[in-house]
């Protein structure tokens, strides 16, 4: 009677063991899942005074790179929102995280034909 009990605990413990070893496996593919989505870096290339794509949809929290791939130097700037860059050399890059949401037109200063727009949700 005694060892019946002692079988049943053990069963029980065991049974304990795994749903709390199944919850900290999930919960690490959780983590790993919420990392990739902080590390989002989209990229923007300018390239034959052109930004490339010139509308990107992302999330709030994502960051957008824009690679300098012409021969001409460029800006990113919006007047009313936060993107500055300084003058963008020929093979420079620079990069923008978006912590609001929000429609986000940008142009060239040196070539003020150049448009596109970043939409954050
Ligand atoms: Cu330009």
């Amino acid at each position: 009677m005694k060892r019946g009990i002692i079988i049943w605990a053990l069963i029980i413990l065991g049974v304990i063991f795994i749903g709390y070893a199944a919850t900290k496996v999930r919960f690490t593919g959780n983590q790993i899942l919420s990392i990739e989505k902080i590390n989002s870096v989209y990229s923007v290339k300018i390239e034959n005074s052109m930004y490339v794509p010139n509308e990107l949809n992302i999330k709030v929290g994502e960051t957008v790179e824009w690679k300098n791939l012409d021969s001409l130097r460029h800006t990113v700037t919006s007047n009313d929102a936060p993107l500055n860059s300084a003058v963008i050399n020929p093979g420079e890059n620079y990069s923008f995280t978006f912590e609001k949401e929000g429609e986000y037109d940008y142009y060239c200063m040196l070539h003020q034909y150049m448009r596109g727009k970043i939409i954050v949700k």
